[in-house]
C-alpha cells in the first residue's frame, strides 16, 4: 500500500474492495459455476430450462444494473484526496478539520456538468459542478458548490421550473447538454433575477479547459460559529493552483465529438501521471453586525461579494491524489447534501439553501433506492455512526441488541444525544420573526446591478467571446418574441452588448434600459488576471521521417523540465527516422488525435519532413485550427516555410519561429512562454 493509500478513508474502503483476477467464478452465493457461456438445455438444439439458476442469476443482475441518473449533474468524474489548513481557524470556526494544520481530512470530490445526460459531453457550455465530500473525524461535510459564484434563482421552490426549462425540450428531447433552445430562453426572460448567472455562463467560465483550472464557489452564504457561540457570514471558494482557463467555443464543439470525454481523461490522466491537481480553500467572511452594510442582500444567491469590498483570506489546500476504483462504487453512488455539516458550519436564510436542505436526501431516496444509502462504502463517515434508526432497503449494518429507541432504560439511554461540549451539533440560534408570507425580500428586487458589474470586469476579449456566446445561443431560439424579450432583458445589462447580439440575430436593438448604472469593476471577474502555469499543458509536435532530431530533442528536454508534456504526432504509428538516422516513438497519428486536444503545436525542421507533413492533410488542418483557436505554434528552420503556404503569419501574437539551429535555447524558452499564456488573443484572424 502506497503512502496516499494509507488515510482513513482508504483504509476503510480497502474493506470493500474485492480483487477477483485469478479467483474461479462463482454464483452471488458462492457456488462455483462450471461454465458460464452455454444456458442449460433441453437437448443442444432444445429449449433453455427454468432449473437454470447460474443463466437466471447473471441476467436478472445485468437487467438491474442501472440506477436512475441524477435530474441534474448526471455527468461527473469523481477523484480521492486530501485537504489541509494551513493555519487554525479557531478564531471564526470550531469545525476541527479547520482547527489544525496537522490534520490531513480525506476527501472525495465530483466535478459534472448541470444539463446532460449522464453519457453527455465534457466540453458544453454550462455551469460546473464541483462537489467536495470531507471525510472529518466529526463526520462528513460537504460543499455542494458550482464553478460559477452566483445562481439562476433566488428561492429553490423555482428549480423544477428552472431545470425543465433548461433539460431537453419534453416533446422531442432536444438538445441535449445544451442551453441553446427556446424554453431556457424564454425562463431567462421572464425570470430576469437569472441575468447575472446567464452573463457568467455566456462567459468563459461556462467552456474551462479542465476540472483542474476551474474556480469552485460554494454560492451561499453559509455561518462560521465559534467555540464561543460567536457567527460570521462565509462564502468559500477554490482556487485552482494553475489558474482559470477556458477554452474557445468553437473547439469546445469540436472536442464534444473528437473526445466527449475530455475532462475525465483530463483528471484521470493528470492523477495517474502524478501531477496532481491542487485548489486553495478560500473564505470571505463578514461579520454578523455587518448583516446590512453592502448595497446587496448577503441572503441573495444571485449575488457576489466583491473581493475588493470583501477579500478572500486563502485557508488551505486541497490534492487530488488517487483515481477511484471504480466509477459506479464510488462516483455514481457518492451522495452530497449541503444539509451534511460539521460544528462550527451553519447555514442562513438564503432560500435557495433552504430548499437545497430538503431536496439532497430526497433525491438519493429515489436515486439510491432507499434510506440507507449512508452505508454505501463512498458515503460512509470515517467516524463511527449510532443511531436507533432501523431497516429497510439494503440494509447492512448488523445492529446488535434489544434497544432502538430513546429514551429508555434498558440500554441507560444509549446511544445518547452528546452535549455541545462534547462535540453535539446545536444550530445557530438566530432570532426570526415574521409573517408567514409567500414573498421576496425587497431587498432580492436588484437584478442587474452585479450583472454590470460582471460585464464590465471582462477584458475586451472576454466580452467579445460573450456576445458570440448570446448570438449562438439565441441564433438557436426559434421563437422571435423570445429573441426580442432577451435582447431587452440584457439591454439593461449594457446597451452596447444588447445591440451586438440583436444585430447577430436580426433583432430590433432595443432604444432603452432599466435600472441605475454600474460603473464598478472587479479585477477578480475576469480571467486575464489568473495565474499561469506550464504544467501539464500538451504541445503536439508534428514530425515525419526526415525530422530535425537536435531540434526535437531540446523543444522536448525544456517543455518536460517545466512540466508541460510534448507528444510526437504523425502519419502513423510505430516510430519515426530522424533526417541523421536517429530513431523516436510515435505517440499519437493525425488520425488518431486532432488540434483541439492540444494546447500548442510545433512543426520542426527537415526537409523530407516538411514535405512529408505538407502531404498530410490532416497535418495542414491541424496546425491551421490551433492558429485560429489562439493557441501557441511554433516551427524551426525548414518547418517556418509551411507556414506562409498555409496561411499562418509568423508575424502574429504567438507565433514562434527560428531559422537558425543556433538559437534553439531562446526559441524553446520563447515556445514555453508562449504555451504557459494559454491564449494569444491579440490576433488578427
Ligand atoms: Fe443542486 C445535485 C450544486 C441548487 C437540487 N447540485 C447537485 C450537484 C451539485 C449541485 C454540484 C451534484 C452533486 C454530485 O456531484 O453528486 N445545486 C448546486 C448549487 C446550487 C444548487 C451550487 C445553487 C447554489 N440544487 C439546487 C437547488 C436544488 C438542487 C435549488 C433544489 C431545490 N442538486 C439538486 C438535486 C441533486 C443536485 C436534485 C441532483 C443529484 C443530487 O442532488 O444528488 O437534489
Amino acid at each position: 500500500m502506497n503512502d496516499k493509500r494509507k488515510n482513513p478513508k482508504d483504509q476503510q474502503l480497502e474493506e470493500y474492495r474485492v480483487d477477483d483476477s485469478g479467483k474461479k467464478l462463482t454464483t452471488n452465493h458462492g457456488l462455483k459455476v462450471s461454465d458460464t457461456e452455454h444456458s442449460l438445455k433441453a437437448g443442444d438444439r432444445g429449449p433453455t430450462l427454468m432449473e437454470d439458476f447460474h443463466f437466471r442469476e447473471k441476467m436478472t443482475h445485468f437487467d438491474h444494473e442501472r440506477i436512475p441518473e441524477r435530474i441534474v449533474h448526471a455527468r461527473g468524474y469523481g477523484a480521492h484526496g486530501e485537504f489541509e489548513v494551513y493555519e487554525s481557524m479557531k478564531e471564526f470556526t470550531k469545525a476541527k478539520f479547520l482547527n489544525d494544520p496537522e490534520v490531513k481530512t480525506p476527501v472525495f470530490v465530483r466535478f459534472s456538468t448541470v444539463a446532460g445526460s449522464r453519457g453527455s459531453g465534457d466540453t458544453v457550455r454550462d455551469a460546473r459542478g464541483f462537489a467536495t465530500k470531507f471525510y472529518t473525524e466529526e463526520g462528513n461535510y460537504d460543499l455542494v458548490g458550482n464553478n460559477i459564484p452566483v445562481f439562476f434563482i433566488q428561492d429553490a421552490i423555482k428549480f423544477p421550473d428552472l431545470i425543465h426549462a433548461v433539460k431537453p425540450e419534453p416533446h422531442n428531447e432536444m438538445p441535449q447538454a445544451a442551453s441553446a433552445h427556446d424554453t431556457f430562453w424564454d425562463f431567462v426572460a421572464n425570470n430576469t433575477e437569472s441575468a447575472h448567472m446567464v452573463m457568467w455562463a455566456m462567459s468563459d467560465r461556462g467552456i474551462p479547459r479542465s476540472y483542474r483550472m476551474m474556480e469552485g464557489f460554494g454560492v451561499h452564504t453559509y455561518r462560521f460559529v465559534n467555540d464561543k457561540g460567536e457567527a460570521h457570514f462565509v462564502k468559500f471558494h477554490w482556487k485552482p493552483k494553475l489558474g482559470v482557463h477556458s477554452l474557445v467555443w468553437d473547439e469546445a464543439q469540436k472536442i464534444a465529438g473528437k473526445d466527449p470525454d475530455f475532462h475525465r481523461r483530463d483528471l484521470w490522466e493528470s492523477i495517474e501521471n502524478g501531477d496532481y491537481p491542487e485548489y486553495e480553500l478560500g473564505v470571505q467572511l463578514i461579520k454578523e453586525e455587518d448583516e446590512f452594510k453592502y448595497d446587496f442582500d448577503v441572503l441573495d444567491p444571485t449575488k457576489l461579494w466583491p473581493e475588493e469590498l470583501v477579500p478572500v483570506k486563502i485557508i488551505g489546500k486541497m490534492t487530488l491524489n488517487r483515481n477511484q476504483d471504480n466509477v459506479f462504487a464510488e462516483t455514481e453512488q457518492v451522495a452530497f447534501h449541503p444539509g451534511h455539516v460539521v460544528p462550527g458550519i451553519d447555514f442562513t436564510n438564503d432560500p435557495l439553501l433552504q430548499g437545497r436542505l430538503f431536496s439532497y436526501t430526497d433525491t438519493q431516496l429515489i436515486r439510491l433506492g432507499g434510506p440507507n444509502f449512508h452505508e454505501i462504502p463512498i458515503n460512509r463517515p470515517v467516524c463511527p455512526f449510532h443511531n436507533n434508526q432501523r431497516d429497510g432497503y439494503h440494509r447492512t449494518t448488523v445492529n446488535t441488541g434489544q434497544v432502538a429507541y430513546y429514551q429508555n432504560s434498558l440500554q441507560n439511554n444509549e446511544p445518547a444525544p452528546a452535549a455541545e461540549e462534547d462535540g453535539g451539533y446545536v444550530h445557530y440560534q438566530e432570532k426570526v420573526d415574521g409573517n408567514k408570507v409567500r414573498k421576496r425580500s425587497e431587498s432580492f428586487e436588484d437584478h442587474y446591478s452585479q450583472a454590470k458589474l460582471f460585464w464590465n470586469s471582462m477584458s475586451d476579449v472576454e466580452q467579445q467571446h460573450i456576445i458570440k456566446a448570446f448570438r449562438f445561443e439565441l441564433g438557436k431560439v426559434k421563437s422571435k418574441e423570445v429573441q426580442q424579450q432577451v435582447v431587452n432583458m440584457f439591454s439593461n445589462v449594457c446597451t452596447y452588448l444588447a445591440g451586438e447580439v440583436a444585430k447577430g440575430i436580426g433583432a430590433k436593438v432595443p432604444d432603452h434600459a432599466e435600472g441605475s448604472p454600474e460603473e464598478r469593476s472587479s479585477q477578480a471577474l475576469s480571467q486575464m488576471n489568473t495565474m499561469k502555469s506550464p504544467a501539464t499543458r500538451k504541445l503536439a509536435i508534428l514530425a515525419m521521417d526526415g525530422f530535425d532530431y537536435e531540434a526535437v530533442q531540446k523543444v522536448m528536454d525544456t517543455l518536460k523540465a517545466s512540466g508541460a508534456m510534448p507528444e510526437i504526432i504523425s502519419g502513423s504509428l510505430g516510430s519515426i527516422k530522424s533526417k541523421d538516422g536517429n530513431e523516436l516513438d510515435v505517440d499519437n497519428t493525425f488520425l488518431t488525435v486532432d488540434s483541439v486536444l492540444y494546447d500548442a503545436v510545433y512543426v520542426p525542421g527537415g526537409k523530407e519532413n516538411v514535405e512529408g507533413l505538407k502531404k498530410e492533410r490532416e497535418a495542414v488542418s491541424f496546425i491551421q485550427e490551433a492558429y485560429s483557436h489562439f493557441k501557441a505554434v511554433a516551427a524551426s528552420t525548414e518547418g517556418t516555410e509551411l507556414f506562409s503556404t498555409i496561411g499562418v503569419d509568423s508575424n502574429e501574437a504567438g507565433i514562434i519561429t527560428t531559422d537558425e539551429n543556433t538559437k534553439f535555447d531562446s526559441f524553446s524558452e520563447q515556445l514555453l512562454e508562449a504555451i504557459t499564456e494559454h491564449r494569444h488573443w491579440n490576433r488578427s484572424i
